[in-house]
């Protein structure tokens, strides 16, 4: 990074940090704005990129960062994350102190769900205290990025800081959704506030202010002191952002950590840093499709940055002819295992695992179509999200007339339907 050198930046110092550092993923929140895929799911166990989930990409930066001591702190509909993680993320050896431990909320310390964000992790204390680590590196299970967290360690650890946050520029019309973070000349974190109405500009860039990526290095006996300080405190609302940042910037060494110094770009090309919040149905849909593009931002194909995920064992993806002699063809498209696409098209769409596209004609363009969907016969869909385990009646058409999939189906500003088994009519226990 940036005036690193020398020893203090060696892979074994870093290695020493990161070995020395508990990773704690916030995943209990409720992305609300994602609407019907979180009716039943919480946001990180949403299905991304074909064959993974949205929490699959924190916890394959903490492995390939060589962080592998992680809490995932659970609570809003948990079930279907808890047991991706129970499949995916149990080959962490215990026997060498590794783990991945799922941390419900369990009222440990009070009667109450988790509050805000700090209060998730202040409830867990005696646990972390039980783990000893030197550092706590706090992250959100639900952005989709690649970033080495041992670059931003030994950044907070040469600056003496007593917290890090990680930042990225955005345009200040977006900002209002995040942190915002003025810094001096070190970088040093001037002032913090929580979605501001009136964002400030970053210097010399009226266009851009400075985001906080909600993750945060925190030196442990620090985190512990202001985790307490925070449950005493009457009028907190125990959230990082709102409470425990703006408390600690103006007192301790808060210091800000740029996102291009440790985001892992493409192998192919030195594309720029990826960092998303697939927060609303048309991000997530855009973020989706950008995957079937040449050159897509988010480089999945890097064997350098492996993204880890559970997987069922699936035969290959094919494609064949109908009965009638119609071809099955995906054109520009992702097909992941256990797909059949028969007599039918496919266009510029993301095809999950396990999904049926049968013959007559049928279409699917533009599209994203979740794990376990069967497609009727003549069917023909476009701009639409299909959430898991739907089944698609023969000959639905959906992308043509917006107003008759706006009454039918949940219709975005942008024009894309999603589509979900409950909005179909069907009887949830026996389609998943
Ligand atoms: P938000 O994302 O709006 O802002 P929040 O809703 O608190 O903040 O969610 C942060 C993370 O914590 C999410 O991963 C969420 O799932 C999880 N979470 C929320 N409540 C939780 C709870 N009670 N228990 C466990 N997990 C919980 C935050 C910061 C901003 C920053 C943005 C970046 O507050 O400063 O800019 O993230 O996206
Ligand atoms: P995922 O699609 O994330 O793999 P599941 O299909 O396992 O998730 O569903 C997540 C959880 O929500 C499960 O406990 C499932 O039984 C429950 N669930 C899903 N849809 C409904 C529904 N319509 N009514 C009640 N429970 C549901």
């Amino acid at each position: 990074t940036e005036g690193n050198s020398g020893v203090s930046n060696s892979p074994r110092f870093v290695s020493n940090l990161t070995k020395n550092t508990l990773a704690l993923v916030l995943a209990g929140g409720r992305g609300s704005r994602l609407g019907a895929l979180t009716d039943w799911r919480a946001k990180p166990a949403v299905p991304f990129g074909g064959k993974f989930r949205i929490i699959d990409f924190c916890l394959s930066n903490c492995l390939n960062s060589g962080i592998r001591r992680i809490g995932i702190l659970t609570q809003y509909k948990a079930h279907s994350l808890i047991r991706h993680v129970q499949l995916g993320w149990g080959f962490l050896r215990g026997e060498f102190s590794e783990f991945v431990e799922l941390l419900p909320a369990q009222q440990r310390m009070n009667t109450g769900w988790y509050q805000g964000t700090a209060d998730a992790i202040f409830q867990n204390i005696d646990i972390l205290r039980a783990h000893k680590p030197r550092y706590v590196v706090i992250l959100a299970g639900d952005h989709i990025y690649k970033m080495d967290y041992g670059q931003m360690l030994a950044e907070h650890v040469q600056s003496q800081a007593d917290m890090t946050v990680a930042c990225l520029e955005v345009p200040i019309e977006e900002a209002r959704a995040f942190g915002v973070m003025t810094v001096n000349h070190e970088d040093r974190v001037t002032a913090f506030t929580e979605k501001p109405q009136d964002p400030t500009p970053s210097p010399g860039n009226p266009e851009r202010a400075l985001a906080s990526m909600g993750i945060y290095v925190f030196n442990t006996e620090f985190l512990y002191e202001q985790l307490i300080r925070d449950a005493d405190s009457k009028n907190s609302s125990h959230d990082f952002g709102k409470d425990l940042i703006p408390y600690m910037v103006p007192r301790y060494r808060v210091m800000a950590h740029r996102f291009r110094n440790s985001c892992i770009t493409s192998s192919e090309s030195s594309s720029r840093c990826y960092w998303r919040d697939v927060g609303t149905v048309d991000a997530y849909w855009a973020a989706n499709i950008d995957l079937v593009h040449v050159t897509p931002d988010l480089d999945l194909y890097d064997s350098r940055w492996p993204i880890w995920t559970f997987q069922e064992q699936l035969p290959p993806a094919k494609f064949v002819f109908d009965d009638d002699g119609r071809r099955g063809v995906a054109l520009d498209s992702i097909v992941s295992g256990g797909c059949i696409v028969s007599g039918a098209t496919v266009r510029r769409s993301l095809l999950f695992s396990n999904v049926r596209v049968n013959d007559g004609d049928t279409l699917v363009e533009d599209s994203v179509i979740l794990p376990n969907v069967r497609m009727g016969e003549g069917a023909r869909l476009r701009k639409v999200v299909v959430d898991k385990g739907s089944i698609i009646p023969a000959g639905l058409v959906v992308g043509e007339d917006p107003a008759e999939d706006a009454r039918r189906f949940h219709r975005t500003p942008n024009g894309v339907t999603l589509i979900t088994p409950e909005l179909l009519g069907q009887q949830l226990h026996f389609v998943r």
